[in-house]
């Protein structure tokens, strides 16, 4: 039976943070481009290497958009995949595995693509690879998605390949063709694949020259990541001219680390300091901006997460989240947690960092009463463990049938 579901329920419902009423429905029937940047993470943002920016055009794009320097990844093995499940059902990915090819068959009737069909949005993905990797074509179908641009949608040849496919660059300027077709109001997902490892770039598309460490990834990371940074300009320069850009808000974020702790002499090398495990969590951090064209730039610094998204900009469009299973909260909300969980039970606060088993105070020092953390490492471990039965058992399927579509829970 659904019995389960119900304790999830009450805590999800305690935990719930009403929207803030000034934001909430601000994009109502806007359409939402979200770009899930690879492998970017935060520490590039407003960085220079031999003298150069990094991310000029993000750089720029901080300057009118709610950018969230605090904001973390929270994906395991599923990498890409987790992110995407975790931002689409505010809920974690799995402990290993990846959802999207373990539990493609549940149902999710909170799903963000779902949620927002019934509110009258068409939903796309774009992302030139191959359909079956991670099994997106079998999981879009489940999470409510109309339609699926895979490498199918794209004209690739060696010229404008490489690496893993159709070079950045390529992908949104022949995107723009289809996404000028879809009904408005849309949702357009795009997962961007050139700065992948192990960041190959031609030497023409080399914008800044690699860094010249002893570690050819990190050296090489750094061009990729200026490539995909101009390629992402270039596309909103061609959303403007085409006039796609005002009825549009847009959602930038890095999907999961690129740098692994195999590369921690270099890092080090180039933040300047050591990499302990407290500097590893901190470089969990990707960058997040929403940017609501003719709105105003403010930097928003509190803790957060990928798990938050869906709260966010479901409240944006004027979606209401309360009565649906979700672990995260609307960033945009007057009261804020300021609490992030890892999957591996490690959680970020205002005041602790908490990884590998070592409770560090927020300015890196190792705290000296551990049971600080106590507390919230168990609340970590209830959400992960709620998130996970979610998954095991296929808990949704419960929520009342007739009210599925509003993710009620039906407790008769
Ligand atoms: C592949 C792309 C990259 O389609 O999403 O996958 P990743 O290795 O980052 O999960
Ligand atoms: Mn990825």
């Amino acid at each position: 039976d659904g019995s389960e579901i119900v304790d999830i329920e009450n805590y999800v419902r305690a935990n719930h943070e009403e929207p803030d009423p000034k934001m909430f429905g601000i994009a109502k029937d806007k359409n939402v481009v979200l770009i899930s940047m690879e492998s970017l993470q935060n520490f590039v943002i407003n960085e220079k290497v031999n003298g150069q920016e990094i991310t000029p055009f993000l750089n720029d794009l901080v300057k009118d958009s709610y950018y969230f320097p605090n904001f973390y990844h929270q994906t395991a093995q599923g990498k890409t995949s987790d992110s995407e499940f975790i931002l689409e059902n505010s809920m974690y990915g799995l402990p290993s595995g990846a959802v999207f090819f373990t539990h493609a068959g549940n149902q999710f009737p909170n799903a963000s693509p779902k949620m927002m069909g019934e509110n009258g949005y068409y939903s796309a993905v774009f992302h030139p690879n191959n359909k079956s990797f991670w099994n997106r074509d079998v999981m879009y179908d489940s999470l409510g998605y109309n339609k699926f641009y895979d490498i199918d949608s794209f004209s690739v040849t060696p010229e404008n390949s490489i690496g893993w496919g159709l070079k950045d660059e390529y992908f949104f300027d022949q995107s723009v063709k289809y996404l000028k077709t879809l009904p408005e109001p849309y949702y357009a997902k795009y997962i961007t694949l050139t700065n992948h490892f192990p960041f190959s770039l031609k030497q023409e598309d080399e914008i800044i020259p690699e860094w010249n460490s002893e570690d050819g990834t990190v050296n090489r990371y750094f061009t990729t990541v200026r490539y995909m940074d101009e390629s992402i300009k270039k596309f909103f320069e061609r959303l403007k001219e085409e006039g796609m850009y005002e009825d549009s808000i847009f959602i930038l974020y890095g999907d999961h680390y690129g740098i692994s702790e195999n590369h921690n002499e270099a890092m080090s090398k180039f933040l300047g300091k050591e990499i302990t495990p407290y500097e590893s969590a901190q470089l969990q951090k990707v960058p997040l901006f929403i940017h609501i064209p003719g709105q105003k730039g403010k930097v928003m610094d509190q803790v957060a997460g990928q798990i938050d998204l869906k709260p966010t900009i479901m409240h944006l469009l004027g979606i209401d989240t309360k009565n649906t299973i979700k672990f995260g909260n609307d960033l945009f909300a007057k009261n804020q947690d300021n609490f992030v969980i890892f999957r591996d039970g490690g959680f970020v606060t205002k005041d602790y960092v908490y990884t590998k088993s070592t409770c560090y105070n927020a300015d890196g020092t190792e705290a000296e009463d551990k049971s600080v953390c106590e507390p919230y490492a168990d609340r970590a471990k209830t959400e992960l463990e709620y998130s996970d039965k979610i998954i095991y058992g296929d808990l949704l399927r419960f929520l009342g049938n007739e009210q599925n579509q509003t993710g009620k829970v039906n407790n008769e």
